[in-house]
């Protein structure tokens, strides 16, 4: 088989000083400084978040850039290294529906994070975007471009917000700013991963503790197959299974889902007359479960010792989502398949599905092996490649300079 690239994120320092030059040649003087946040990919805990569900992400080596100053002037000046559309804008003027496209994702956390502090600054800024963070690929571009848009607007205003302040408002940005439905999960992991770390995540108040996840010193590598097969949660598919969760946490007289009990799972599932919104039911309830049971593998041993235990975890979940949740194509299930056949521990699609990226877990020394037998796959299917990246857990959103 032939061999197959896989990719790299930019060196992080490089992309920043590069962001900062894009800055100065667009705006014609230097910036104040350049923040950046990563995409994410989810290890385990999907579709679970929007009913106080428990995650497992991590933060990826590809991130979002923002150059910013702050300006003498009520402007708020948006470019972007990828895209010709600019924002010019009063920025005291800010409303949710006057900012629309990737503007709207930055622009909406200023006026989420002002909203939070009262009597805030309104003055001005220029910020320049360069995403780095694979756009459609179901990486969390959007969360990562909100998340450094945060981190640079709190350092220019001196808002005084902590972290788990950015990630509501950034969160708050996305529902009722941009109009995107979202629930949390990939704005916390944006902002609050760490180096070397997944992120355990507790979609309830959003409390996190990092879990080790190294998986390079135990001769294993999570691979990231980022199908191509464009996706978008803007779309009804998403809001719609929301609502067949909800429409399941009121059949069983609890708040949320998180709250239906698995031991009782058979007895809770047969008070759901609708046989659809049964299996959405089976779904949230059981993947929280596998949430729990991942981390108390983790809290016992390492990835290598459990390793079997963790990858049946992982393909359970695919194929939970696949049967129950109903939001995979048939780009995620067959990469799944070839990187099982190919001898992965585990395979599952992350993130919202409907296209978008899978995740393996692998032998270090396999992962192009596994990667190869993907691309063989969608040739033989006729798909369009797919692109693959190694996911090396990464600090959360910060300062780069
Ligand atoms: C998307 C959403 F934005 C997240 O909030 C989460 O619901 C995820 O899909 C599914 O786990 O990424």
């Amino acid at each position: 088989r032939a061999a197959v690239e896989l990719s790299a994120a930019p060196d992080r320092a490089e992309a920043a000083e590069r962001a900062a030059q894009l800055f100065e040649e667009s705006f014609g003087y230097a910036p104040d400084g350049v923040w950046s946040a990563p995409g994410r990919v989810n290890i385990i805990g999907e579709h679970v978040d929007y009913q106080d569900g428990l995650c497992l992400p991590m933060a990826i080596s590809h991130r979002c850039f923002a150059a910013a100053a702050r300006t003498p002037t009520d402007r708020l000046r948006l470019r972007s290294a990828q895209d010709e559309t600019v924002l010019d804008i009063d920025a005291r003027e800010l409303a949710p529906g006057n900012v629309t496209g990737w503007p709207a994702y930055v622009a909406g956390v200023l006026w989420a994070l002002r909203a939070r502090i009262s009597g805030a600054s309104t003055r001005g800024m220029d910020i320049m975007i360069d995403g780095q963070v694979p756009l459609g690929a179901g990486l969390s571009s959007s969360a990562a471009l909100e998340c450094a848009s945060a981190e640079a607007i709190e350092a220019l205003l001196t808002l005084g917000t902590e972290p788990l302040d950015r990630v509501r408002a950034t969160i708050t940005a996305e529902t009722d700013f941009a109009g995107a439905s979202t629930g949390g999960l990939d704005q916390s992991a944006s902002v609050l991963s760490r180096e070397g770390h997944a992120l355990f995540l507790d979609c309830r108040d959003f409390s996190t503790r990092p879990v080790p996840w190294d998986l390079a010193s135990q001769d294993l590598a999570l691979l990231i197959t980022d199908t191509r097969a464009e996706h978008s949660h803007v779309d009804g598919e998403y809001t719609a299974r929301r609502a067949d969760s909800e429409t399941a946490a009121r059949a069983l007289e609890v708040d949320t889902l998180r709250d239906a009990d698995p031991a009782q799972l058979e007895e809770l599932l047969g008070r759901i007359d609708d046989e659809v919104v049964r299996r959405r039911a089976h779904h949230v309830i059981t993947e929280i479960q596998r949430v729990r049971d991942f981390d108390a593998l983790l809290a016992e041993g390492t990835v290598r010792e459990h390793v079997d235990a963790l990858g049946a975890l992982l393909n359970a979940s695919h194929d939970s989502l696949r049967e129950d949740y109903e939001v995979t194509v048939p780009q995620l299930d067959v990469a799944v398949d070839a990187a099982r056949r190919a001898g992965a521990h585990g395979a599952r699609m992350t993130g919202g599905g409907f296209g978008g990226s899978t995740i393996a877990l692998v032998e270090a020394s396999q992962a192009q092996e596994v990667a190869a037998a993907i691309a063989a796959a969608f040739a033989e299917q006729g798909f369009t490649a797919p692109e693959f990246f190694l996911a090396l857990p990464s600090e959360g959103a910060g300062q780069d300079r």
